[in-house]
């Protein structure tokens, strides 16, 4: 099944909403494959938001993301990369539809809770830099059957 990598930013850790956010993942059917506490420096930062190094605000994303350790996680489900995604919202929390994360826990461009890779590759790439394979844990979930039809599992 399908893995995506999520961050639990600064902000979420700074205003006590890791488990409210948690929460959300778990209600709807996901399931933990990798969860850590970790700090993060510049140097993997510069490499995970590569596409926006020359922007004017990255200097104010990298204090932001470095200013408390963050959750890094990894998901699984039925295409668990799309429907995360879509339960995270537009980047901008103002403009995030309520009933997303976004749209119901902030209200800032970059203080905007959660981080979602935004499509397979990138998962693949994001988990290898945050994980090691042993950090990683496939196991059986009681619950499967009641989350999925047979034929949804693969
Ligand atoms: P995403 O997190 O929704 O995938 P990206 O465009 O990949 O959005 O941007 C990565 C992160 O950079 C955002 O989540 C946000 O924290 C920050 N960011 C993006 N655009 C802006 C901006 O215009 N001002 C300040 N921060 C921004
Ligand atoms: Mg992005």
């Amino acid at each position: 099944m399908e893995q995506t990598f999520i961050i639990l930013k600064p902000s979420t850790i700074r205003r006590s909403l890791v488990g409210d956010v948690i929460s959300r993942f778990q209600r709807k059917g996901l399931f933990i494959s990798g969860i850590k506490m970790m700090q993060l420096d510049e140097a993997v930062l510069r490499e995970h938001y590569a596409h926006l190094v020359d922007r004017p605000f990255f200097p104010s994303l990298l204090r932001s993301m470095m200013a408390t350790p963050v959750i890094v996680m990894v998901l699984k489900g039925k295409d668990a990369v799309a429907v995360v995604r879509a339960m995270v919202g537009a980047t901008n929390c103002r403009n995030a539809a309520p009933g997303t994360i976004r749209g119901d826990f902030g209200m800032s461009g970059q203080e905007n809770i959660v981080h979602a890779s935004d499509s397979v590759e990138n998962a693949g790439i994001e988990i290898k830099r945050f994980f090691s394979p042993e950090e990683i844990f496939d196991y059986a979930m009681d619950t499967t059957p009641a989350i999925y039809a047979p034929d949804e599992l693969d």
